[in-house]
């Protein structure tokens, strides 16, 4: 789906580069609208484009980074993402999965333990690259059960 997303956007910088100029300008409008259409982070004055959604969650550690171990990561069982956005602002709805949810720098992971219930904020950039982060994460009460339990 990201490839897909990102061949889409390099097809359309290519046309952009050789088309005359009512193209381009048609291709502007559409940016134009697609930025507003497209919510929290835009810098319409910049030719590429910031375009990133926020979303809170909820889910269970299954997995910390290690520093022993530059493989490991934060891994989380999120619960689903129903509002879940494509880069072009389409619906998307993610279901319940483990994936990585890298913390951003600022980000402590100190008090936490695989098997913990956590809501955190998950930051999905696509342009100008994708790029994903946990920009905060808390601990949730031992009894919290997900939706999918
Ligand atoms: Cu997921």
């Amino acid at each position: 789906m990201l490839e897909g997303a990102l061949q889409g956007v390099f097809t359309a910088f290519k046309k952009l580069n050789h088309a005359g100029p009512a193209t381009a300008l048609m291709v502007s409008v559409l940016m134009v609208l697609f930025a507003s259409a497209c919510s929290e982070e835009t810098t319409p004055a910049d030719p590429v484009q910031s375009v990133a959604h926020t979303y809170t969650l909820r889910g269970r550690i299954v997995s910390l980074p290690d520093p022993s171990n530059p493989a490991s990561e934060l891994s989380i069982h999120h619960e689903a993402i129903n509002h879940f956005k494509s880069a072009q602002g389409d619906p998307a709805p993610m279901n319940a999965m483990t994936m990585p949810f890298p913390p951003a720098p600022s980000v402590s992971l100190e008090d936490l333990a695989v098997g913990d219930a956590v809501e955190f904020v998950f930051r999905m950039q696509w342009e100008p690259a994708v790029e994903m982060s946990t920009t905060s994460i808390k601990k949730l009460p031992a009894d919290t059960s997900m939706a999918f339990e």
